[in-house]
C-alpha cells in the first residue's frame, strides 16, 4: 500500500493505472491523499494437478480472496476460482453462482492465455460459460456475446442438440450437460 498527495481522483486513478501492480486505490476528497493498494506479499494457493513439491503462489489482492484458494490474474483482471471435484453443467453453474461468480468468459486472447495456462498444462477438462439452451446450433457466451466460430475445435461444434455445453482444450468442444468436469 502506498499513499501519496496527488491533485485529484482522475490524477490517482492515472497513478494506479499506470502502475503495474495496482488493482485499487483510494482517494480522500477533503485530504487529496491518494493510497494505491500494492500487493506485496504471495500467498499459496491451490489448483489443478500440481507435480510432487510444487507449489502455486497468487498476488494478494483487495477484493479476490487468494487465501481462500482463489487465483488473482492480474494482467487480465480476473479473480477465479477453481473447483476440485467434477460436477455437472448445471452443478458447476450454481457452485460459481454460490461464490458470486460465473463459469468462465474467454473473452479476448489474454484471458484465453491466462487460463490455459491455469487448466490446459494441468490437464483440467473445464465447463467453460458458454451454451446454446435457449437456442439450439446458436452457442451464447454468459455474458450475452455470441461465441465466434473461429473459437472452435476443428469439426466442433457436432453434438447438435445432445450437446449443449461447452469446455475448452485450448480451444471450443460442445459436450453434453451432464458430463463431470471441473
Ligand atoms: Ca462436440
Amino acid at each position: 500500500m502506498t499513499t501519496s498527495s496527488t491533485t485529484g481522483v482522475d490524477t490517482c486513478a492515472d497513478s494506479c493505472a499506470r502502475h503495474p501492480r495496482c488493482s485499487i486505490f483510494k482517494f480522500n476528497t477533503i485530504t487529496s491523499l491518494c493510497t494505491m493498494f500494492v500487493p506485496d506479499t504471495f500467498l499459496p494457493v491451490s489448483s489443478g494437478t500440481l507435480l510432487s513439491g510444487e507449489r502455486l503462489y497468487a498476488m494478494t489482492n483487495g477484493w479476490c480472496p487468494v487465501e481462500y484458494g482463489y487465483i488473482y490474474l492480474k494482467n487480465v483482471h480476473m479473480c477465479i476460482w477453481t473447483s476440485s471435484t467434477l460436477a455437472t453443467h448445471d452443478s458447476a453453474v450454481s457452485q460459481c453462482g454460490l461464490r458470486g461468480g460465473r463459469l468462465v468468459v474467454l473473452a479476448g486472447t489474454q484471458r484465453w492465455e491466462a487460463i490455459k495456462t491455469l487448466t490446459i498444462k494441468h490437464g483440467i477438462r473445464m465447463y467453460v460459460g458458454a451454451d446454446d439452451k435457449a437456442v439450439d446450433g446458436t452457442f451464447v457466451w454468459n455474458n450475452g456475446h455470441l461465441v465466434n466460430d473461429s473459437e472452435w475445435n476443428p469439426y466442433e461444434p457436432n453434438g447438435l442438440s445432445g450437446e449443449n455445453c461447452v469446455t475448452t482444450n485450448g480451444r471450443l468442444i460442445d459436450v453434453a450437460c451432464g458430463n463431470a468436469l471441473f
